[in-house]
């Protein structure tokens, strides 16, 4: 029994700065949002090509490190891996496409629950209709709370990295969505129903 409390100890607290695997869909279209990400030093970020169309994921920026660039891609499924290791900020892009661009944010010491709520983006937060939830860690399910606390809506996304929910019909006010990754991370924001 005292082993197991010593294994799992150190179980968790591995599992706070673990190394982690970033995926983000390299295509014609992709916005700056969805190709950008912030990572710990130590992370892994894969793009994949998600068309037929030919791409480059490369860096002119005096931070990126000098090994990184994938050199021409072509080729539905492709993929490109790097391994950051050093804290930097990095402007890349895709050499054949110049709207396809985005930031690799790398930061030392930042845990799984700081990356799951830094590589979330939602919008817009005033809403009529439509609210658009990305990320880049999988998601499993969401909650909405009406200004008094109850909970007003609650469903599993059908997309574990891109959803977009239909608030239409919720009642006019303040909202407060919480999201829950697979990890079973939390965070909450407001939106606000027009
Ligand atoms: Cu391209």
């Amino acid at each position: 029994m005292k082993l197991f409390f010593t294994i799992l100890g150190i179980g968790t607290g591995t599992f706070s700065q673990a190394q982690q695997t970033f995926n983000i869909t390299w295509m014609m279209g992709i916005t700056v949002e969805q190709a950008s990400v912030t990572v710990n030093t130590g992370d892994i970020v894969i793009w994949t090509l998600g068309d037929g169309a030919p791409h480059t994921v490369q860096s002119e920026d005096a931070d990126a490190p000098g090994t990184f660039g994938s050199g021409p891609m072509q080729g539905n499924g492709q993929t490109y891996q790097f391994t950051f290791n050093d804290p930097a900020v990095i402007d890349y892009h895709c050499g054949v496409h110049g709207s396809m661009q985005g930031v690799i944010t790398v930061v030392e010491a930042l845990s799984v629950e700081e990356k799951f709520v830094a590589n979330l983006k939602y919008y817009p937060t005033v809403t009529n209709s439509d609210l658009t939830i990305t990320s880049l860690l999988p998601v499993e399910r969401y909650e909405i709370y009406d200004a008094q606390v109850r909970k007003v809506a609650e469903g599993v996304f059908s997309n574990a990295n891109h959803s977009v929910l239909d608030v239409s019909a919720l009642s006019t006010g303040v909202y407060v969505v919480t999201v829950v990754s697979k990890d079973q991370l939390k965070t909450s924001f407001k939106i606000v129903k027009e």
